[in-house]
């Protein structure tokens, strides 16, 4: 098997692409896929102040690799869940990532900021933990690109993730959801603009590039995802792939380009979204979907960050008198 670019010994088929890579090549081929997706659906624009949210797992890493690869000014976030071992472990491939390369990284402990960690949660909100977490997550990714002044919210989803949700949503024929369903989600209504990078890039191809560019990662899944109809979505979906390689692009891809616009008008998202009166996201009812989470889990919102209104500045002395 040869490099399909150099002739030298390929390392990785693709065979959807009918195309095999040595290491350097396969690596360029990944960030070239990046670049054509923030390209086609205008992702990021150049000096825009990025904040990758990772988990520790191998498609969060990747892509914030990349994009510092591609030279963006990129920040990382991680949100500590509070799954055990699991979250123990996640957060400790994520700090050993930051430090090997000198990057920024906000954290956020759900325990030590809201009183609450997944599993209880979950339970005490009689809520599905996949979707307590999910909700959870939304908020606190949100509020942080907000509130940190950052243009672009990025998420490490690849295709195979987002062909699992299309078919989900499609077996149901969940239309609202499809009308949603886009690798760019625009900013509006006090949420930043949020972006899937990796929409090019299966699973398979970002473990590869994990391993064939040092990066660690979290290889357990979350245990909470067990049994989860997507992980069952995303089996029928490889099968079909194994029969027809491409399969899984196209299904996806032909969704965007001729299949989404026609769900368009099933989204009722008119703009008119008021304020949650409790933690001031954006929330279409009087308390947003965390906020009623957090009382039902018995957590609390953090105290507001008093405002240092006493810092005095001086002024250099040539700046106090208008000289004569
Ligand atoms: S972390 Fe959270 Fe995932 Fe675990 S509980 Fe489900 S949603 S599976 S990406
Ligand atoms: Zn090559
Ligand atoms: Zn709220």
């Amino acid at each position: 098997m040869k490099c399909t670019v150099c002739r030298e010994p390929a390392l990785i088929d693709l065979r959807r692409h009918n195309s095999n890579f040595c290491s350097d090549h396969f690596l360029k081929f990944c960030r070239d896929q990046v670049t054509r997706a923030i390209a086609d659906y205008e992702m990021i624009q150049p000096d825009d102040k990025v904040l990758v949210a990772v988990s520790g797992g191998k498609d969060s890493l990747a892509i914030w690799d990349i994009l510092n690869a591609l030279g963006y000014e990129a920040h990382g976030l991680y949100v500590g869940l509070g799954i055990g071992d699991y979250s123990d472990t996640s957060g400790t491939y994520v700090k050993k990532f930051v430090e090997a390369r000198g990057l920024h990284l906000v954290e956020v402990d759900l325990q030590d900021t809201y009183g609450f960690d997944i599993p209880t949660g979950a339970r005490a909100a009689k809520r599905a933990p996949c979707s307590a977490c999910g909700l959870t997550k939304r908020h606190v990714f949100d509020g942080a690109a907000v509130d940190g002044g950052y243009d672009v919210l990025v998420t490490g989803h690849n295709l195979d993730d987002e062909a699992a949700v299309l078919f989900g949503n499609t077996i149901k024929w969940q239309t609202e959801y499809l009308a949603r369903q886009a690798p760019v989600l625009p900013a509006r209504n006090g949420f930043p603009r949020k972006v899937k990078p990796l929409v090019r890039l299966s699973e398979r191809e970002m473990a590869a590039y994990c391993v064939l560019a040092g990066i660690d990662y979290i290889v357990d899944e979350c245990p909470m995802a067990a049994g989860n109809r997507h992980l069952g979505h995303k089996a029928i979906l490889n099968q079909m792939e194994a029969q027809s390689p491409g399969a899984k692009a196209d299904f996806y891809f032909n969704f965007l380009r001729s299949g989404a616009e026609h769900f368009r008008a099933e989204d009722h998202d008119d703009g008119s979204i008021g304020t949650c009166e409790r933690c001031g996201a954006p929330a279409s009812g009087e308390v947003c979907a965390f906020c009623r989470l957090l009382e039902r889990a018995g957590g609390t919102l953090p105290e507001p960050q008093p405002v240092e209104l006493t810092a005095r500045r001086e002024l250099p002395r040539e700046l106090q008198r208008e000289t004569p």
